[in-house]
């Protein structure tokens, strides 16, 4: 597969305008992929939010294998951060949101209190790749669209500020990804469930990809779902030709729709037909640490 190098100019804006906005924010929830937690984590956020308590959302966790977030809870709070885990979608987790804050900020608002402030503004920027679902998110906090939402990363172009009550402000932020993929295989983990744009990729190549990770990690799903069992050393683009025979997408002369295929296994894959999964997980050592 070729390099991917995913940095559109509006990626270079929201870094300088998250540089502009933090300082005006009380906290930053940072929204993560519970499927893969540490490729949809955007290094550059830790310098860019640093010393703003933190708060780590495990979003996606309807698409995920369950006992693998409960590791990844563990991984992060050990990190130090507050954590939550959220199917934004459905809304699942979300009313933990608010209370999670106001622990977070528990020392600001005693302050506050003090003061007489009891009811001040507290504001949180919200940031992530794009697609993760910081808006479903945001709205499902806020009880009503307030944001645009739309399964196609890119869509929230602008910083928003959106007022969810209680004396709570969430901004809406572009999704931002790091300037250049260095690590090949993060970047594949983020094509699968669909972060980086289809039109920016060889879809073919892709599913290819994704056949040889299912075929090694999760072959049962394949035998479930598509009723082929993965070959020993059978490669992406043989057992994506078996899947595409066997459901009956075929061209003149016989030969297999490859691209129909192709286009079928990404879009079952991410829509949950083929199941839950995650594709990291926190070091075996540290596993080992959290199931104690
Ligand atoms: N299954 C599932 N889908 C989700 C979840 N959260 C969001 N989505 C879907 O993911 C898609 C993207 O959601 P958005 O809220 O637009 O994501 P975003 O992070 O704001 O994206 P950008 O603004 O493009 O950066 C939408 O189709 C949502 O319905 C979730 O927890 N589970
Ligand atoms: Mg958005």
């Amino acid at each position: 597969m070729q390099d991917l190098h995913y940095f559109p100019g509006h990626m270079k804006k929201t870094q300088r305008a998250i540089e502009e906005v933090i300082k005006k924010v009380d906290a930053v929830c940072e929204i993560l992929d519970a499927r893969i937690p540490l490729s949809s984590r955007n290094p550059d956020i830790d310098a860019l939010t640093a010393g703003k308590p933190r708060l780590i959302v495990l979003n996606h966790t309807d698409q995920a294998d369950s006992a693998k977030t409960k590791l990844w809870s563990a991984y992060f709070r050990c990190c130090g951060y507050a954590v939550m885990e959220t199917a934004a979608k459905s809304g699942a987790g979300v009313k933990e949101f608010v209370p999670a804050v106001r622990a977070l900020l528990s020392e600001k608002l005693q302050r506050y209190a003090e003061k007489g402030q009891a009811g001040r503004t507290i504001r949180v920027m919200v940031v992530g790749i794009p697609n993760v679902g910081k808006s479903t998110f945001i709205n499902r906090v806020a009880g009503k669209i307030r944001a645009k939402a739309e399964n196609r990363p890119g869509v929230t172009r602008s910083n928003q500020w959106v007022n969810v009550g209680g004396s709570l402000e969430l901004l809406d932020t572009p999704g931002i990804l790091w300037p250049k993929f260095e690590d090949q295989a993060a970047a594949l983990r983020l094509a699968f469930i669909g972060a980086i744009r289809d039109e920016v990729m060889d879809l073919e190549e892709l599913a290819c990809a994704l056949m040889e990770f299912l075929a090694r990690d999760y072959p049962a799903c394949l035998l479930e779902r598509y009723k082929v069992s993965p070959e020993t050393g059978e490669s992406g683009y043989d057992l994506l030709c078996r899947t595409g025979r066997k459901r009956g997408f075929l061209i003149s002369g016989g030969e297999v729709d490859t691209e129909r295929m192709a286009k079928v296994l990404m879009d079952e894959f991410r829509s949950g037909k083929l199941g839950r999964f995650t594709l990291e997980q926190p070091e075996a050592v540290q596993e080992q640490r959290y199931e104690e």
